[in-house]
């Protein structure tokens, strides 16, 4: 027996933990919030509630709706006609109850038919001072086709006016009403809202917390595929149930008790929710995300490159580089400041910490991109480098890294978003395109000096859809000559990038480019799909897609040498706030775990990596992009970006699905959302 025994634990693995912090699951407003006093339950009429007509308001009717209720018996109806007004148009509905105290919320149960709106509410203070706030788009259901319910804090979030003008919630305040937004200015269209069990709510105290230990710890959760990766997880409650899923949503592994085991059998994206529950509530509910993807194959893809910021040594620690190294990854764009190299005027000097990063960088195959950017505190009152002397000292620090750097850096762009004052937020100065023009032809003239061989990036990242009259003023104020290429930030999120056109605005800019004489080059130095949980939000799986339909499509117009996408890793926790939801991978405080996009973005680069020829091609929502490979053979990426379709293919040898894993096509392909690849001597593609 004795012996039985030891040989079984013997057999057993062993399992050195390793604490690993995970991110909370998003909640929706059902999990965050639970009722104080319900407000309005419109079983026996419709009370105070009144919506308002003409004026900002849409042509409204409100009616007691006895056929459709979330409870019981009856709900408020609210029907409108929205007739296409350019200014403020919006459904206005309240009840003016009381609210005495702070701490309250609100939250009440909805649907519509017709126009989705957007939901707002408005509390009126004790001074009549009006206070805006976005209600969450965190409801589970669709709700065109069911109740759903929402709640939110009572704040000044999204703004604040008339009054007594002080941003304060000055109490008592009132509910005054619920807002229901079209989906763009001069919308023309009906809706109809309904509202049922309105409550004052408050937020639900987390009665335990979810700890989670790692067997094996790797750097950005990224593992191989065949590795098996256990977790454990503790906290009081009465049982932890976990559920590990691949990128596709397949079930990999599922159970009951504190070990939650899986072997990431194929190339991918992984995740395991992990919820503990206290009798039937679920108290903690957290997820591990990680990734299995081979060793990269060492050849650099210079299509794409990231964002990212490591020139702020604390907030981006410099092991983030070997994470991107083993992704595959081989382009970056960061920056050195004016500011942190000319502290003292006249003095230059790289801070080593700064210079560390660069170095690290350049050891592990990955080159930069340096923006020059910013003010000086030392020149034209640390306001936009207007004046002679300014413009010189700028083409000064240019001279001087481009110097410095020769052997680590040899992609410079010229400032970051001159005309949306990026960084610049009320300095003095003329951010006109005509200014910009000055800046660059000197800074142009500095960098060849020192370094005839280094590329220069001029424009510094002007939108190219809303700002193209500025490119058109720089361009002809003598920019055109005084740069190799030039950059362009295309955001378009939440949208996507074929019902925007990107490809039609990128072309657009790369001809004004030629007519005004300069490169014809494009250098996407931005674009990208923030995950924050806000309305204009993505999933991480949208994300994930796309980026590969944004890649493509920007390849495919024959004039895009690079992408930056923004960025590598999330910037902060905040997950209410896109500028923290940025990235492919999670802030290191959560061991930079992947979000799907940052498997998309490396089996994109290995797939890709030195192909050239890009040819599109598009039939209704069919979309692809066909490369010549490095061995002659053809790369087809494809994808439909509206509902699934077929086309017909010839010539595949191989396909590949959004995760790297070989798949079966045959003659006629089905498209979805996801592209896929495919490889052939000669691929053709048809209807
Ligand atoms: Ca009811
Ligand atoms: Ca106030």
């Amino acid at each position: 027996m004795y012996r039985a025994i030891l040989a079984a634990t013997f057999a057993l693995p062993v399992l050195a933990w390793e604490p690993i912090r995970c991110p909370e699951v998003d909640r929706t407003s059902a999990d965050r919030f639970e009722t104080v006093r319900v407000l309005s339950t419109f079983e026996d009429g419709m009370g105070t509630w009144k919506a308002t007509n003409g004026g900002q308001q849409p042509k409204t009717t409100q009616a007691l709706d006895q056929k459709v209720a979330r409870a019981s018996r009856a709900s408020l109806r609210v029907d409108a006609v929205f007739g296409g007004e350019k200014k403020l148009e919006y459904i206005n509905v309240g009840p003016g109850a009381v609210i005495e105290k702070p701490g309250i919320g609100v939250g009440f149960w909805f649907r519509w038919t017709g126009t989705p709106v957007s939901l707002r509410m408005r509390i009126a203070d004790k001074s009549g001072e009006t206070h805006q706030m976005n209600l969450p788009r965190d409801y589970a259901g669709d709700p065109s086709k069911e109740w759903c319910y929402v709640a939110t804090k009572i704040s000044s979030q999204s703004g604040s006016w008339g009054g007594d003008g002080n941003h304060k919630l000055d109490y008592p305040c009132m509910l005054q009403a619920i807002v229901g937004d079209r989906p763009k200015a001069g919308f023309k269209g009906n809706c109809t809202l309904w509202l049922d069990d309105v409550a004052l709510v408050r937020e639900r105290k987390r009665t335990g917390e979810l700890k989670v230990e790692v067997d094996q710890l790797r750097l950005g959760n990224l593992y191989q595929p065949g590795n098996r990766v256990s977790l454990r997880a503790t906290g009081s409650g009465d049982t932890v149930t976990w559920e590990w899923r691949d990128f596709f949503g397949n079930v990999v592994g599922k159970g009951t008790g504190p070990i939650a085991s899986a072997t990431l059998g194929k190339s991918g994206y992984y995740q395991c929710i992990l919820e503990l529950r206290q009798g039937d509530a679920v108290v903690d509910r957290r997820i591990f995300r990680c990734a299995a993807l081979p060793a990269p194959t060492g050849k650099r893809n210079d299509f794409l490159g990231f964002c990212t910021h490591f020139q702020r040594v604390t907030a981006w620690p410099s092991e983030g580089l070997d994470l991107f190294a083993r992704y595959g990854f081989g382009h970056l764009r960061d920056e050195l400041s004016w500011g942190s190299v000319e502290k003292e005027k006249g003095r230059f000097a790289i801070d080593p910490r700064q210079a560390a990063y660069l170095a690290r960088s350049r050891k592990l195959g990955i080159e930069p991109l340096l923006i020059l950017d910013y003010a000086n505190r030392h020149y034209d009152d640390g306001g936009f480098p207007n004046s002679e002397g300014a413009i010189a000292g700028f083409a000064r620090y240019s001279g001087f890294l481009v110097k410095e750097l020769a052997d680590r850096v040899d992609t410079y762009e010229i400032w970051n978003e001159w005309t949306v004052k990026c960084g610049m937020r009320g300095r003095p100065g003329s951010n006109s395109p005509e200014n910009y023009a000055r800046l660059l032809q000197a800074s142009h003239a500095a960098i060849k000096r020192a370094n005839p061989q280094a590329t220069v990036v001029g424009i510094g990242g002007e939108h190219s859809g809303g700002h193209i009259r500025n490119i058109e003023g720089m361009m002809r104020g003598g920019g055109a000559k005084a740069m190799d290429s030039f950059s362009v930030h295309s955001y378009r999120y939440p949208r996507t990038p074929e019902e925007t056109d990107l490809a039609g605005e990128i072309l657009a800019v790369s001809k004004l480019a030629k007519d005004c004489g300069a490169p014809e080059r494009v250098w996407v130095t931005e674009i990208g799909w923030p995950t924050h949980t806000g309305p204009r939000g993505s999933d991480e799986f949208k994300q994930a897609r796309m980026m590969v339909r944004t890649l493509s499509l920007l390849w495919g117009t024959g004039v895009v040498d690079r992408v930056y996408w923004y960025d590598f890793k999330n910037d902060g926790f905040k997950r209410e706030y896109n500028e923290n939801n940025f990235g492919v991978v999670w802030h290191q405080g959560f061991n930079w775990a992947p979000k799907p996009a940052v498997v998309t973005a490396a089996v994109f680069a290995a797939l890709t990596q030195g192909c050239t020829k890009p040819e599109p091609w598009n039939l209704g929502d069919a979309h692809g992009l066909r490369l010549r490979r490095p061995d002659g053979t053809q790369l087809a990426i494809v994808w439909s970006a509206g509902e699934p379709t077929t086309v017909g293919v010839k010539g595949v040898t191989q396909a590949w699905d959004l995760m790297g894993n070989p798949t079966h096509v045959g003659e006629r392909v089905a498209l979805g959302e996801n592209p896929i690849y495919l490889m052939g001597g000669r691929v053709s593609i048809r209807p």
